[in-house]
Parts: structure tokens; C-alpha cells; sequence
């Protein structure tokens, strides 16, 4: 078993990361997300290696057509799209050895938590954890709290919970929602102990500025990252919004200065 600064180091850039997500033709549908530009997915290939990403996340049928090699890849073991109505679940579509096959070095599986179905994406995550353990890749848990019982899944509370399931559950990195403000998300932070948290995009913001003033909140609270996708690929210039979140996540810069240079 590699140890746990292996499996994400290829990830990280001084401590810090910003992945490109690219499952929303699955979850959402194509014809909610893309227009025709990035419903191909080469176009987004070239915005995760011309952007600066640290990763990108595709499911296993595009991974198999599309990837190419240039930025580390993390493949999403299950999936679900949007016509189901109910309780939500998502079930395993991909091997973690098929995964790796396609040249993952990481895994991603997306939790419900506090879904009626919750211990069946518990279960499934934890045996995917122990075999990407053996493999040495990266096990990265999406932890959305949804379903009936959730109330505001960006609360303190709710935010926080997800982040400490994904401790407890073994995950390398937990992609949780932001909680709206810096001091909240610390908590979440703090929750999820030596478990990485990346903050989760979410749909297109009103303003870059609004976008970019979460990132920076995030990353104040300590958070590893960011796993962005629709901010990024329906923006209307892909790699200028790139550029300004690398300059807030591993340059430190404000909001201010970004926007500024714009
Ligand atoms: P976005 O930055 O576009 O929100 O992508 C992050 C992500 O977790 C995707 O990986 C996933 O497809 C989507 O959000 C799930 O969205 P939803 O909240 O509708 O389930």
C-alpha cells in the first residue's frame, strides 16, 4: 500500500490543486450543460492541459475515447443521470483495475449522503477505497448531502458532515459544497482533518467576480483546491477564467487583483 502522500502528490502542485470536471453529460444531460462548443469533450481535454489543471475527471466512455495523457486523469466509478425521480443513488459503472487500465491515477465515487440509500454508496465506496489502496490510486469521494432528510446542503452542519463522512470513510479527498463564507468552510476544513478538501464548482455563477470570491474563500480556509467544471468550460473565455483561479489557488492573489488585471 502506497502511503497517503503518494496518492495524491500527482494531483497537487505546492500543496494545492485545481481539477477539471467533466461528468455532466451523464448527471445533467447534454442539452442542460453544452452548448456546441463543449459538448465535445476534446475541447475539454484541451482546456485541462492548456489551463494549467492538475486533473481532470471524465467517466470511463469518454476516458476511453478522449484522453490523452497530458494531465492526470480521474476517472468517476458511478454515475446517475437526472430522469430518476426519488430518493437519489448511484450505483458503480467501472472497475477501479479498469480504471487504472485507462491510465487513472485516481478514482472518483459520488455520495448521497443522507439519501435513503446512503449505506449502499457507503458499502460500495469502501470496498473501491480498499482497491484503489492496493493500486495505489487516489480514492476521491464527491459527498453531496441530498434527499428528503437534507433541509440546506450548504449549511455548517451539512457541509461539515460531508467532509468528516469522507475522513471517516477513508477518502483522499473529499469534493464537498461551499458553505458561503470563509469561517463556515474552515470548519468543514478542520472536519475533514488529513482528508484533502476541494471545493465544489456548482452551476455557472451570476458574476466571475462571485465565482472567484468563493474560490478564494475556500482556499483561505485551508482547503487543498477546487474541482470545477461548468465555470470553467461554459465560460466564455475557458482559459482566462483558468488563469485567474490558478492565480487565486496557488498564487494567493485577492479577488481584487484578478479582476483587476482583467
Ligand atoms: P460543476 O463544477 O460543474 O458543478 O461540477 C462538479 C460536479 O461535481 C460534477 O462532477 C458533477 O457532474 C456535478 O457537479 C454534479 O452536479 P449536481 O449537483 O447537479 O449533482
Amino acid at each position: 500500500m502506497k502511503s497517503e502522500h503518494n496518492r495524491m502528490e500527482v494531483f497537487l502542485k505546492n500543496g494545492r490543486s485545481m481539477l477539471l470536471a467533466y461528468d455532466q453529460g451523464l448527471e445533467h444531460g447534454p442539452s442542460t450543460d453544452f452548448d456546441q462548443t463543449n459538448i465535445d469533450p476534446a475541447h475539454i481535454m484541451e482546456i485541462a492541459a492548456r489551463g494549467g489543471f492538475n486533473g481532470v475527471v471524465f467517466q470511463k466512455g469518454v476516458a476511453e475515447k478522449y484522453y490523452d495523457g497530458r494531465v492526470p486523469l480521474i476517472v468517476k466509478l458511478n454515475g446517475k443521470t437526472s430522469l430518476p425521480k426519488g430518493e437519489p443513488t448511484s450505483k458503480q459503472t467501472c472497475s477501479v483495475k479498469y480504471a487504472e487500465s485507462l491510465g487513472a491515477k485516481g478514482v472518483g465515487y459520488t455520495i448521497y449522503l443522507g439519501s435513503q440509500f446512503e449505506s449502499e454508496m457507503f458499502a460500495e465506496f469502501g470496498s473501491i477505497q480498499e482497491q484503489a489502496r492496493d493500486c495505489g490510486l487516489a480514492a476521491i469521494a464527491w459527498v453531496y448531502p441530498r434527499g428528503a432528510a437534507i433541509q440546506n446542503d450548504t449549511s455548517k452542519e451539512i457541509v461539515s458532515y460531508a467532509a468528516r463522512a469522507a475522513l471517516e470513510l477513508g477518502a483522499d479527498a473529499a469534493k464537498i459544497k461551499y458553505t458561503g463564507d470563509r469561517d463556515s468552510f474552515a470548519w468543514a476544513v478542520r472536519a475533514a482533518g488529513k482528508t484533502k478538501v476541494f471545493m465544489s464548482g456548482g452551476p455557472k455563477a451570476p458574476t466571475e467576480e462571485a465565482f472567484l470570491a468563493q474560490v478564494k474563500g475556500a482556499i483561505d480556509a485551508g482547503a487543498t483546491g477546487l474541482a470545477v467544471g461548468r465555470n470553467v468550460w461554459q465560460h466564455r473565455e475557458p482559459l482566462a477564467i483558468s488563469e485567474s483561479l490558478r492565480k487565486i489557488i496557488f498564487e494567493n492573489k485577492t479577488v481584487e487583483a484578478v479582476m483587476a488585471r482583467l
